[in-house]
């Protein structure tokens, strides 16, 4: 029996929980400890891998068995790819080991960080290292939000690069510039877990449309559908919007583009063009299905097929038992989103700036006058020369790359 057709069977496991696919999630640095943590509360097998214990122990819904420290067991990587990279290689083995275990039955497993992070930063290396097992990979990463500084963005720049060419499936891409708009009233402790949430049931809620008993199939979206599009490749986005009033090509078209492009959670930005292969599932109520005409269904999927200029469109049909209607979508095939160019924007300003201001700093630093205390020097001038720097001073990974110079190379890439 090859993997592919055992982890199908296993699927099994993931029906009985009202699911359609047994995904696994692996969350790399706090942010994604947090997402898979969140995953957790929803049943899903989850492991959380961080450089740093501190933030494994804030993981408190996961057991001991869940979480991993990796790289050196002394150190964060403090904002550093480099460290952060070096973590992961150092424990390949470990984690190997434990992701093989803990996710042997999985058909799918996410793999999230925040791409800003030293270590989420290193996603690409982990999916790379993990994709070798044959593990079907999807990447979910967090691009940082407006207001963190330009280390997080050109962290993040870098991050998608690498992403863009490793080995996994689909990049799933978080805007926290939105979840910070949209759950901006949360608490500050309630907040990062809010907008875990947001994504976990968005994504559970796709997982579970051709297996929820509430809805009755008229046009089955089919679990391999679901599969298929969620491992086509590029990235990928998804959402759902509720529909108002009658079901046609304009209340439906105009949804789809919603999703598309005002996402409240995944980076957007796209041309409907750009679009190589969606699903569409409707579910509305009985009433509200009575009383539209087949051609409504048809006709939305002419439009897709119109706007998107030919890309291969999957659809479905549900009869809910209660009175609300909502079109959900997933969309694959796509380039990176404009998000992605506006953060290499800021993240080139910004850095700019900070690199003028780390000049200027140093200019500013300038020796007293003591000559009006009338002493001779006590210690010679030039003491201290030639000696190896302290320690501090080798850990300071602020320094580690030119931050202007690592922009450029995006920027020119
Ligand atoms: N969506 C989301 N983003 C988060 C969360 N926690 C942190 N982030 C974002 O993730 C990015 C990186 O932060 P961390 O996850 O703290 O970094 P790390 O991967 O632990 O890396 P180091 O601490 O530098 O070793 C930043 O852009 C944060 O805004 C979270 O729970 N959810
Ligand atoms: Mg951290």
């Amino acid at each position: 029996m090859t993997d592919e057709t055992k982890r199908t069977i296993d699927a099994a496991y993931a029906l009985s929980l009202g699911r359609t696919l047994h995904v696994g999630v692996i969350g790399l640095g706090q942010c994604g400890g947090n997402i898979a943590e969140a995953f957790a509360r929803r049943e899903y097998p989850a492991l959380a891998l961080n450089t740093s214990q501190a933030d494994l122990r804030s993981l408190s819904h996961l057991s001991d068995g869940q979480k991993m420290v990796i790289g050196d067991e002394r150190f964060g990587s403090g904002g550093s790819l480099a460290l952060g990279g070096e973590a992961i290689r150092h424990s390949g083995e470990k984690i190997e080991e434990a992701v093989l275990r803990a996710f042997e039955d999985v058909e799918l497993v996410l793999v999230a960080g925040g791409l800003g992070g030293g270590t989420g930063g290193n996603l690409a290396e982990l999916v790379n290292m993990l994709a070798a097992h044959e593990l079907p990979i999807v990447a979910v990463g967090a691009l940082p939000g407006d207001g963190e500084g330009h280390r997080a963005k050109t962290n993040a720049l870098w991050a998608l690069n690498e992403l863009v060419e490793s080995d996994a499936e689909a990049i799933l891409l978080v805007d926290n510039e939105k979840l910070f708009e949209a759950h901006a009233g949360a608490t500050v402790t309630s907040f990062m877990r809010e907008c875990n949430e947001a994504l976990v049931t968005a994504f559970d809620q796709l997982n579970r449309i051709s297996n929820d008993e509430r809805l009755r199939s008229i046009r089955t979206f089919d679990p391999n559908d679901l599969r298929q599009i969620l491992r086509f490749g590029g990235v990928t986005i998804f959402g759902s919007r509720p529909i108002e009033g009658a079901l046609n090509r304009d209340t439906l078209g105009s949804a789809f583009a919603e999703i598309l492009n005002q996402n409240e959670l995944l980076a957007s930005g796209f041309e409907a063009t750009d679009v190589v292969t969606v699903g569409s599932v409707i579910a509305a109520s009985e009433r509200l299905l009575a009383g539209t005409p087949a051609s409504a269904f048809e006709d939305y999927i002419r439009e897709i097929k119109r706007v998107t200029q030919g890309a291969m469109h999957r659809t479905g049909l549900y009869a809910t038992d209660g009175k609300d209607s909502r079109l959900y979508v997933i969309a694959a095939g796509l380039p990176l989103p404009s998000r992605t160019r506006a953060l290499l924007g800021e993240a080139t300003e910004e850095s700019k700036t900070f690199g003028t201001k780390k000049q200027a700093a140093r200019g500013k630093l300038k020796k007293l006058d003591l000559s009006a205390l009338g002493m001779p020097a006590p210690v010679p001038s030039d003491a201290g020369k030639g000696a190896p720097p302290p320690a501090h001073v080798e850990l300071d990974v602020a320094d580690e790359v030119d931050d202007a110079d690592v922009v450029e190379a995006v920027a020119a890439d």
